[in-house]
């Protein structure tokens, strides 16, 4: 299957969550109350949250009034649009400047994080980089040999520390052994329990100081990895690190089993942080770049 056939196929019951829009745009409806009315219902529905639906449908209307649009399918064309560019902002793409360049993945338990870690040694592996992972998660028993095994199947180098000792230590041993063996690219995984906020914040401090100390600069990415199926709870998870830290982009996972997809333009409005990447399943090819429009397409499209 081609990656948009998969990509639509991973959305389809995100899809089928908002095929109402759909509907909405064929009936070629009045621009009336009910109409707004319904569509802030769907997108409701769907996870777009309420105040970023509010935010969207709001601006719609003004531009509806400007243009002196008549009929549902003009709005629905121009919301499609609109949804789009609010997905799109700069730096979209992985930043990977320094050599090597550091990655920080971080994110509450069971978010997808290891997994991701994996997935994305894989893709960097591919294209020709070489790539260390560091198990800085020194918290849960079988979180460094879960990693281990994901480094195995991506090619990538592989450093642990002690179950239970400082995850700064471990980040400071990897980013030793990646200078001697010359790596491009170290991915660190941390642990994903959820303290509290003062907890948290001064682990992932520790972390950036070692980091800016061993590397002379901040992390090239701190990539904040969120299960897109608990939809709005996804969002204070969010919150709460983007205090904690300075996250410089989003990775949504699970979207292949969740109609919550909607969920992401309700991240993008919350934090103000590109989308990077989007899991849309277990394998550890599925893991993709996120692409705004391609996402649009596969989230709206009529089926064939
Ligand atoms: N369907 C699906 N499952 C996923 C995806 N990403 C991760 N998972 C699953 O989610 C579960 C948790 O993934 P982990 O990578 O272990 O999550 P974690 O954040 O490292 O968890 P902790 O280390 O316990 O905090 C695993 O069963 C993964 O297979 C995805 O994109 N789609
Ligand atoms: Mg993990």
């Amino acid at each position: 299957m081609s990656w948009l056939g998969k990509l639509r196929s991973a959305l389809g019951l995100s899809r089928a969550a908002l095929s109402r829009v759909e509907t909405l745009a064929q009936a070629r409806r009045p621009l009336d109350r009910e109409f707004w009315e319904e569509l802030e219902e769907i997108l409701i529905a769907a996870d777009f949250g309420v105040p970023t639906t509010e935010k969207i449908v709001g601006a719609l209307q003004i531009v509806a009034g400007q243009e002196l649009w008549r009929r549902s399918d003009e709005a629905v064309a121009r919301f499609k649009q609109d949804v789009r560019s609010f997905l799109t902002l700069p730096d979209q793409h992985l930043n990977l400047r320094s050599r090597p360049s550091v990655v920080l993945i971080v994110g509450v338990n069971g978010s997808g994080k290891t997994t991701t870690i994996g997935k994305l040694a894989h893709l960097l592996s591919l294209q020709g980089k070489r790539v260390m992972v560091v198990a800085a998660d020194t918290f849960r028993a079988a979180a460094a040999e879960q990693l281990a095994v994901w480094a195995k199947r991506a090619r990538a180098e592989f450093v642990r520390g002690r179950e239970g000792s400082d995850p700064a230590s471990v980040v400071y041993d990897g980013l030793s052994a990646a200078k001697a063996r010359d790596v491009d690219v170290v991915l660190i995984d941390t642990a994903g329990r959820l303290q509290t906020k003062t907890n948290l914040m001064e682990e992932l401090k520790k972390m950036h100081r070692i980091i800016e100390r061993e590397s002379g600069a901040a992390p090239d990415e701190t990539l904040l990895v969120v299960d897109g199926t608990t939809g709005q709870n996804a969002i204070s998870q969010a919150r709460l690190f983007n205090e904690a830290t300075k996250l410089s982009g989003v990775v949504v996972t699970k979207l292949d089993s969740t109609a919550k997809g909607g969920v992401l333009v309700a991240i993008v409005d919350a934090l103000t942080v590109p989308i990077k990447f989007i899991g849309i399943g277990e394998g550890i090819d599925e893991l993709r770049p996120f692409e705004p429009a391609a996402f649009i397409d596969a989230l709206f499209e009529p089926a064939a």
